[in-house]
């Protein structure tokens, strides 16, 4: 048997309760919708939409070439801690499962621009306890520009999954 379709004259406009229901649902939609731009706009923590293409090779290059200049011997939990002069470029690099530099140093109310790229597959960046979360994806060098404006330690977390050693993949960012 085939689906038959209902008698003409099915439709029945909402009315009462069904039609507050449904008119409260279209406002709230409508209001999420324009949270969207708004935020864009008024919030503090968006991305500058600055983005170039890059090759894996050459960024983990530049990544590489970024901890040699500014590693400063100390190290913590085995780790170079790279610490780079406020105003400058910064790297950071992900891949299975880990990200690098491991541990970077921060001077508190310095801008930086943080350029991200991955090496192998889609990773994330998620800035914990901030909750501030990007892509990190493999072709593209996304630059972000970032002044820490609090002191302290913060965790960076890939927040995509990929892969077995996944929960591993975390970093860290001291801001003094
Ligand atoms: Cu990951």
């Amino acid at each position: 048997m085939s689906i038959t379709p209902p008698k003409d004259g099915w439709f029945e406009a909402p009315t009462g309760f069904e039609r507050t229901w449904v008119g409260l649902a279209l406002v709230w939609c409508l209001l999420m919708f324009l949270a969207m731009p708004y935020w864009h706009f008024k919030g503090k923590q968006n991305s500058t939409g600055e983005a170039y293409t890059v090759t894996p090779e050459a960024f983990l290059e530049r990544t590489n070439r970024f901890v040699e200049t500014n590693k400063t011997g100390e190290k913590i939990g085995g780790f170079d801690v790279v610490e780079p002069a406020p105003g400058t470029d910064i790297y950071l690099a992900a891949r299975m499962w880990s990200f690098h530099p491991a541990v970077l140093k921060l001077k508190k109310d310095s801008s930086y621009r943080l350029h991200m790229s991955s090496i192998d597959l889609n990773h994330g960046f998620s800035l914990q306890p901030m909750n501030m979360n990007f892509q990190i994806v493999p072709g593209y060098d996304h630059v972000l520009t970032l002044t820490p404006t609090v002191a302290g330690e913060y965790t960076v977390l890939c927040n995509e999954f990929c892969g077995i050693g996944h929960h591993m993949m975390t970093s860290r960012i001291i801001v003094e």
